[in-house]
């Protein structure tokens, strides 16, 4: 039998989980684990510049791989500064396991140096969390982490390992099993419940499919597919769910919600069934609840029971895993096809995509340089994306072919998120391209990843569109605050010397004509190249839903809203 220390069993438990990489920030109470770490070539260590990046790359690394990302960090500011990305990958099901370091067990609770109660702290925003006070719990509290992030509905959770706990030594024997009782995710949904839906189903004259990032998470894009050909029911995909179908696929229609397309959102309001399916329902896809989907009853399909009739009126609840439920459906739904409804969506949509599209003539806007991106780039890329209007626009403008090839912090909207999560991607998928892009806003929330990118090697690309504001909120100050732009215009440093002090290539695009030879430029530079696109100021996103209001009252332009109605359901 083997004796090893608390911090050798941390390491032994990670090669057992299959990691081969984590991200991190040494500290005083996480110092045994780090002395150990050499001893185990296997686990790779990309030392970052913030804990918070530790956190958004092992999302941006779960998100794409489909393994569960890891993160670590010392006790008290280090396990704060990873709050923010472990509430992230709470809002998005994301699976990672953050470690961290606690205080020796006799300081516990005696305000110790660098003592927080992290475990406190990240209840609410974890799926499970441990605190490890005795150095024989280690190898199963590991085992059950690991389980608990990647199985059913897919979360963070955290362990807090006291630091003489990873000093302490014992007898590693990693259980090959779990015993949780209390925990038993349903993945076949009921069956009768199926066959309600595929009744339902079968007898709907307008049908919709809602994906979300449940497809992507239970890795079901195929069955979805299959699933749609079949019925020949259209899909409208969530911001999360984006890239679970190919975005040229003739049953694929886009997004709903606030910054979705009008065309989508009136699918909605006159559809008969909405078939929805790893969604949750969020308020910036259903606007005012008492008016979404108003004609339909809606099949709901989730791994969490909690969600099922959270926020909307369910005539079919189904609790199970994507894939298994699609397979099981497709089999006993009849095919069908839906080219009158299908046709009627497309007649709205190709009434407004020109205006939807195409901003004001003679502008550089943002939405060049994603045209630009699709027509160069033919889906054979991977895009981070930060939180603001370019997200929206990103969203909106770009096409998306593959799985996972669109990540974004979707729930919990972090500025800050585009870099690090890139990072991560890059890491999970070394050789093909990715791409942060950020606002300048959220850009330099965590621009000091520059540095981990650099030493780290890491070829991803980088976008910036600089708009000199806060974008997202400005434009919310144009049309809900009388224009006062409080605390939104933002001076920002030179971009491009800013990279070159990290040794990081780079250019600024102040024109139209200039974006494609720039998107090539970086392309063809091995290793990281950063892009600073100089926009129009007061683009705004549309179309859009005001906040509160209902999905049927889209507007594409200002004047098309009273602005006192939206304030008053603000
Ligand atoms: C950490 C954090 N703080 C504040 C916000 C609120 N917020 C949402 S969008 C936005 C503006 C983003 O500006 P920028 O990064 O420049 O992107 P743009 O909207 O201009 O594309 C802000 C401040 C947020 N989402 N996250």
């Amino acid at each position: 039998m083997k004796t090893l220390t608390g911090a050798q069993m941390m390491c032994e438990a990670l090669l057992a989980e299959g990691v081969d990489v984590m991200f991190g920030y040494p500290g005083g109470a996480i110092m045994p684990f780090y002395h150990a770490l050499p001893e185990y070539p296997e686990l790779r260590h990309i030392l970052v510049r913030h804990e918070q990046a530790a956190g958004h790359a092992a999302e941006g690394y779960a998100r794409t791989s489909g393994k569960v990302g890891v993160c670590v960090a010392t006790s008290g500011p280090g396990a704060t500064n990873l709050v923010t990305a472990i509430a992230d990958a709470m809002m998005d099901s994301v699976p990672i396991v953050a470690i961290t370091g606690q205080v020796v067990t006799s300081l516990i609770g005696k305000d110790g140096f660098q003592e927080t109660d992290v475990t406190g702290i990240t209840q609410p925003i974890t799926k499970h969390n441990y605190l490890v006070t005795d150095v024989r719990d280690l190898p199963r509290v590991f085992k059950e982490a690991f389980h608990i992030a990647r199985t059913g509905r897919p979360g963070p959770v955290l362990i807090d390992v006291a630091k003489d706990v990873q000093n302490a030594r014992g007898v590693f024997e990693y259980p090959e099993s779990v015993d949780l009782p209390g925990y038993k995710p349903n993945y076949d949904g009921n069956r009768r419940q199926i066959k309600e839906a595929a009744n339902l189903l079968n007898q709907a004259k307008k049908p919709l499919i809602m994906a979300g990032h449940g497809i992507l998470l239970g890795h079901a894009s195929v069955e979805l597919r299959e699933f749609a050909e079949k019925t020949g029911i259209p899909v409208i995909t969530t911001l999360l769910g984006i890239s679970c179908i190919p975005e040229d696929h003739p049953l694929s229609l886009g997004m709903p919600g606030m910054h979705g397309w009008v065309h989508v959102n009136r699918a909605i309001q006159e559809c008969d069934v909405l078939f929805t399916i790893g969604a949750r329902f969020d308020d910036r896809v259903t606007g005012k609840l008492d008016t979404f989907a108003r004609n339909a009853k809606i099949i709901h399909v989730d791994i969490d029971p909690a969600e099922v009739g959270k926020n909307v009126i369910t005539a079919v609840p189904i609790v199970g895993d994507a894939k298994r439920v699609l397979e099981n459906l497709t089999e006993i739904v009849n095919a069908n096809e839906h080219s009158e409804w299908l046709n009627h969506i497309r007649d709205i949509q190709a009434t407004r995509s020109k205006r939807q599209r195409d901003p004001e003539s003679g502008m550089f806007t943002p939405h060049h340089v994603y045209a630009e991106f699709t027509r160069i780039m033919q889906g054979e890329f991977r895009v981070c994306t930060d939180v603001g209007q370019h997200q929206m626009w990103a969203a909106q403008l770009i096409e998306y072919m593959k799985p996972h090839t669109h990540i974004t912090s979707g729930g919990l909207g972090t500025m800050g998120f585009a870099l690090p999560a890139a990072m991560g991607v890059q890491v999970a998928c070394p050789n093909e391209e990715v791409w942060a892009i950020a606002g300048d806003g959220g850009f330099q929330m965590n621009l000091q990843e520059l540095a981990t990118v650099v030493q780290e090697s890491l070829p991803l690309k980088i976008c910036i569109i600089n708009n000199g504001y806060l974008g997202m909120v400005r434009q919310w100050q144009e049309l809900f605050h009388e224009r006062r732009y409080s605390a939104t215009p933002m001076w920002s440093p030179d971009f491009i010397k800013l990279a070159d002090a990290y040794g990081i290539p780079g250019v600024r695009v102040e024109r139209a004509e200039d974006v494609a030879e720039a998107i090539q430029q970086a392309r063809s530079t091995n290793g990281p190249f950063l892009i600073e696109f100089v926009v129009e100021r007061e683009v705004n996103v549309y179309p859009m839903v005001a906040p509160g209001a209902s999905i049927s009252d889209m507007f594409e332009d200002p004047s098309e809203v009273e602005i006192e109605d939206v304030v008053a359901v603000k």
